[in-house]
């Protein structure tokens, strides 16, 4: 326990350069400890780590550890836990960073629930989670039905001072798991959240409205609405997040949108699923 408290505060403690050059087309890259979401400044106290967005990485690891302990269980075992508990909550992409860092050894014993979520048809933020956990195992452990997953690899970078996204535009087909990488050069935080075609607009000026007060903040400027389909919690100048889910099974246009307040009008883009 204390050499993985060790290894934790080691990864944990890795400079921003590590993590942006953690190579978006290795699957394998979590278990090297780059999953986990980036912190976002100084943070409610109020926030629940097993469910909100906004809450630093460490202290979100530390929270899972301690739950961990109290019911005499992995890490891994733990945060697999909270995603099943968390199925559309905010936190589900940060988790999933999390699970994905952990060591083959503890995820193993979870590969039957892991492979059989990553076939539900229902298509939670779970499903994503067990197959980012799936594709993280070392090559040589993964089972078949991991190979079978095939991930769409995407990769994109905030443009520095220009409130843009350098590719904009992606494609994926119906159903396709899917990996968008950012990497975050510039000097203020952007977030990513994928929603319902046509819905740019409006997400945007819930956005900007979330930006006018103190809940703003803790939701991360992630309107609560169903058009809300995926959420990249906020990339801190320097570093890069990955997010992974299953494209939606019908075809279209769907948005692209960083909802840090002001940013939604510029710092947009499309996925085309087709
Ligand atoms: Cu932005």
């Amino acid at each position: 326990m204390q050499r993985t408290l060790a290894l934790t505060l080691i990864l944990l403690s890795m400079p921003c350069g590590a993590q942006a050059q953690t190579p978006p087309t290795d699957p394998h890259a979590g278990h090297a400890g780059h999953g986990a979401p980036a912190d976002a400044g100084a943070a409610p106290t109020d926030l629940d780590p097993m469910r909100d967005a906004g809450v630093p990485a460490a202290s979100r690891v530390q929270a899972l550890e301690a739950k961990a302990k109290a019911a005499n269980q992995s890490v891994a075992a733990a945060t697999w836990q909270a995603i099943e508990a968390c199925d559309t909550c905010l936190a589900a992409n940060d988790l999933a960073a999390v699970l994905a860092s952990r060591p083959a050894i503890e995820v193993k014993p979870l590969e039957p629930a892991l492979v059989a979520k990553s076939k539900d048809t229902a298509n939670t933020r779970a499903r994503a989670a067990a197959a980012r956990a799936l594709l993280a195992l070392p090559a040589d452990q993964q089972p078949a039905e991991a190979k079978a997953l095939q991930p769409t690899m995407l990769k994109t970078t905030s443009v520095v001072g220009r409130m843009s996204w350098d590719p904009k535009e992606f494609q994926a087909a119906p159903g396709a798991l899917v990996c968008i990488e950012m990497n975050n050069p510039d000097s203020m935080q952007h977030n990513m959240l994928l929603v319902a075609p046509g819905a740019l607009s409006e997400i945007g000026v819930a956005a900007d409205k979330l930006g006018e007060g103190p809940e703003g903040k803790r939701r991360q400027f992630v309107p609560d609405s169903p058009k809300v389909l995926q959420v990249m919690g906020l990339v801190a100048p320097g570093q890069s997040m990955q997010l992974w889910f299953f494209a939606p099974d019908k075809p279209g246009t769907y948005p692209l949108v960083c909802t840090y307040p002001g940013h939604w009008r510029l710092m947009n883009g499309k996925l085309k699923v087709k």
